[in-house]
């Protein structure tokens, strides 16, 4: 399964070109009985299979002496889980800031809690749906991770440019023809006022995220520096002082949440 749809991409070039690498154990490969099984029963009962905690820690064991190796340090160590950590930029950014990662994939019902314990296992969640196995789950953590390392993207969004980074979903694309299928391109796009072109997009951005995500909307106007109180030109008026029923919170013009 691995690289799988990587090789295909903008990681998987990359990974051609050397400026990442990947070394896939087979956890069955550390079976050790003829039946080369991986898995158990559940203590306490129940539905399906266990993989075994003894099998695990010889692979996790080889994974880590290759890790040193080759990087001269075991790096995090990440159970792909429904019970993690959610996946979001800020920790992909973490990890692409490690030197190396090892990414453990179970399936049947899960991994023995005891190797979680004693490796030292992070559990990361891409979301709150449950996939046959952690394999899919780890190629998506892996291209989110590779297409921020140095030099994979070339120029395209670099530092801050993409919508994430200030917290808000991606404003609306287009490309030519600007008339398609009795659709215009919205006219901003096509004036050269790239000033214009720049709000249009945020107000886009903006709109999308508060009608479709109230959980990052929140994020963002929590995180977002109040909007600046416009200086005016003294006036005898703003010279008085002011009557402070007209404000009872006493919050007009101070920037308490930013
Ligand atoms: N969701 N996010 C996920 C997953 C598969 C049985 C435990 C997820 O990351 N991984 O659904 N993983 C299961 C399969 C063992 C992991």
């Amino acid at each position: 399964m691995f690289p799988g749809p990587l090789g295909h991409s903008l990681a998987g070039r990359a990974l051609e070109h050397g400026t990442w690498a990947l070394e896939t154990l087979d956890i069955r490969s550390f079976a050790r009985d003829k039946h080369r099984s991986v898995d158990d029963t559940p203590f306490g009962g129940g539905p399906g299979m266990v993989m075994r905690p003894d099998v695990l820690d010889a692979a996790l064991e080889a994974a880590t002496a290759q890790a040193v190796a080759a990087r001269g340090e075991r790096g995090r160590a990440i159970y792909l889980s429904p019970r993690g950590r959610v996946l979001d930029q800020d920790l992909v950014k973490e990890l692409a800031g490690e030197r190396s990662l090892i990414l453990l994939c179970g399936r049947y019902e899960g991994v023995d809690e005891r190797v979680l314990e004693k490796h030292a296992l992070e559990e990361v969640s891409l979301g709150d749906f449950v996939l046959s196995g952690g394999e899919p789950a780890a190629l998506c953590l892996i291209d989110a991770v590779v297409r921020l390392l140095p030099g994979v993207m070339g120029n395209v969004e670099t530092a801050g440019e993409e919508s994430f980074e200030r917290g808000l979903l991606e404003y609306p694309h287009y490309t030519r023809p600007a008339f398609w299928d009795g659709r215009q391109v919205p006219a901003v796009l096509l004036s050269g006022d790239h000033g214009k072109v720049r709000a249009w997009r945020l107000e886009q951005a903006e709109a999308i995220t508060e009608a479709r995500r109230p959980d990052l909307w929140s994020r963002y106007l929590e995180s977002r520096p109040a909007p600046k109180v416009k200086k005016r030109r003294a006036t005898k008026a703003a010279a008085q002082p002011s009557n402070p029923a007209d404000d009872p919170a006493g919050t007009a013009g101070s920037n308490e949440d930013s």
